[in-house]
């Protein structure tokens, strides 16, 4: 009889702590599972491990609430004696180490991949400064600053009088955004010029460190066309929160006509433009070749010092 009321008392307590979880999962917000197959995947790891510990943590709370309600004092329950178990110590022993390797396997798997910089396509050099970004787009010749956009910029001075509210993506955008192709592997070579500055965009799957005198590497193949905001995550001095980063992501045709643009060499609103604009990339794609050799030269220079 007194079996059968601990087995009630514990189901309906298991039930309870399942109910309350599920509610927290029901009404509340997950992580975003980003745009990248690499930010799809740690998505993916996240969910499998939430759902390990959450079983754990069911089964946990299932029993200590259980032993509390019912194993009680005031009902005369005395301590077991025992002081020793070898086979509860191997078994308590043995469980954890094989949850911590069933996790470990997928998670070792999404970390090489997120290391392996190899097979890139283009490569963008990312310089942080106290506090904007330098992009240099490293086969396409191209380079600019991107800072606050000036919005953002006017409404953030003290006594500026306008309400940030009605600044649109305040403190989220930029002059100049750092475009991207879609579809393209794409390497980041990480520097800074002053101070440790760290570059993250939440929906590429990864932040990484931008520290002077060091280049850190990391890749990303953006899927899905559109505007990805992010900021800089390493508290880096007195303007540490106003400097954006944005990403914008568009299709590789979108993207040669925006090199040939920042060139300077595509003639806008002309009919011939267009044919100009193929050629310059024509002329792109040769000098690519030239200037891989120079970027590596100039990559491994970076690395030594
Ligand atoms: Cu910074």
């Amino acid at each position: 009889m007194k079996r059968t009321n601990e087995l009630i008392v514990g189901l309906a307590v298991m039930a309870a702590i399942i109910v309350f979880t599920w509610g927290i999962f029901a009404v509340g917000e997950n992580m975003t599972p980003g745009v990248t197959p690499f930010s799809q995947d740690v998505y993916h790891l996240h969910n499998v491990v939430l759902g390990i510990v959450t079983v754990i943590g069911v089964l946990v709370f299932t029993a200590m609430f259980t032993s509390i309600v019912i194993h009680r004092k005031s009902k005369g329950y005395q301590a077991a004696k025992f002081t020793h178990s070898t086979k509860a110590e191997i078994i308590w022993t043995a469980i954890p180490v094989l949850i911590l390797v069933v996790m470990a396997v997928p998670a070792t798997r999404v970390l090489i991949d997120m290391e392996s910089t190899g097979g890139a396509e283009m490569n963008v050099k990312v310089t942080g400064y106290q506090w904007l970004w330098q992009y240099e787009y490293i086969e396409e010749g191209i380079s600019f600053f991107s800072a606050l956009d000036r919005d953002s910029n006017r409404a953030r001075q003290i006594g500026s009088g306008i309400d940030p509210r009605t600044v649109e993506n305040y403190l989220l955008e930029v002059d100049n955004r750092l475009v991207l192709p879609t579809n393209t592997r794409i390497r980041f070579l990480l520097t800074a010029d002053d101070v440790i500055h760290s570059w993250w965009v939440p929906a590429l799957g990864w932040k990484r460190d931008a520290i002077p005198g060091m280049v850190n590497e990391a890749w990303t193949y953006i899927e899905e066309e559109g505007i990805y905001r992010g900021q800089c995550a390493e508290l880096c001095g007195a303007d540490h929160g106003f400097m954006p980063i944005v990403v914008e992501a568009v299709s590789p045709e979108a993207f040669e006509a925006w090199v040939a643009e920042q060139r300077g060499d595509l003639a806008v609103n002309d009919s011939e433009g267009a044919e100009d604009a193929v050629e310059v990339v024509e002329v792109a794609d040769e000098e690519q070749e030239q200037v891989q050799p120079l970027a590596a030269a100039e990559f491994a220079e970076l690395s030594q010092g």
